[in-house]
């Protein structure tokens, strides 16, 4: 399924530097776009996934997934938080600066929705702790993929502590993306993502085309 998604070269000349991230539930295919999209854009891209992309960042993200460890959602934040901030300064920052194309599968908005919204612990408490991490990064584009929660849980995938939780907590995230998407219409594109890859693709390429044009239009 996931190897017969094509991926469409993006006809941008020179893009400066731009943030793109991605959004959605547990097997929203977020993965599968954002390496598409790295892909499209070539040597313009950095790929980066949350939490990892450095070598504290994959530590934290071992420690996170393992369904033998048990966390409190104040530590689970800041340990999301902990590993952005490593990935931003060492990483993005970086390399947006240099002018490339920063494709992220998850960033902050991942924290807000599952730590923020889902588990209770306040959007704007979380968003705080991360302005603070990140030294106020915030994406230029975030594309949401959006999918009913029963339909994401019939997808083949592997389960970790968080995935293992259930539908009622991707259903819990689902809403607070659509929170977050309405109140920020500018940044956030919502892709129905239960076509099929290369569908979900043309539409993501469209979105960046169209971002990119506008920037250089600025
Ligand atoms: P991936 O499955 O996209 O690799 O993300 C790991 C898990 O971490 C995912 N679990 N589920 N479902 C979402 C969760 N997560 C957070 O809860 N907060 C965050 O800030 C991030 C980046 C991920």
């Amino acid at each position: 399924m996931l190897s017969g998604a094509a991926s469409r070269p993006v006809t941008v000349a020179a893009m400066r530097g731009l943030f793109v991230t991605f959004e959605g539930i547990d097997r929203s295919g977020k993965t599968t776009q954002a390496r598409l999209l790295a892909d499209a854009l070539g040597d313009r891209a950095v790929a980066v996934r949350e939490p990892g992309g450095t070598p504290v960042g994959e530590q934290v993200r071992s420690l996170l997934k393992d369904p033998e460890v048990e966390i409190g959602a104040h530590a689970e934040a800041l340990l999301f938080a902990a590993a952005r901030a490593e990935l931003v300064s060492r990483v993005i920052r970086p390399a947006l600066a240099d002018g490339r194309v920063v494709v992220s599968d998850r960033f902050l908005d991942s924290s807000l929705a599952y730590q923020g919204e889902a588990r209770g612990l306040g959007v704007d408490e979380v968003l705080e702790v991360n302005r603070w991490a990140t030294e106020g990064l915030l994406p230029d584009v975030t594309i949401y993929l959006a999918i009913d929660p029963a339909a994401a849980v019939a997808r083949a995938g592997e389960g970790d502590r968080i995935e293992g939780e259930g539908t009622a907590l991707q259903e819990r995230v689902a809403r607070a993306y659509q929170h977050l998407a309405e109140a920020e219409p500018g940044r956030w594109h919502r892709i129905d993502a239960s076509r099929p890859p290369d569908e979900v693709h043309a539409d993501v390429v469209a979105v960046v085309e169209a971002a990119r044009a506008a920037a250089a239009a600025a």
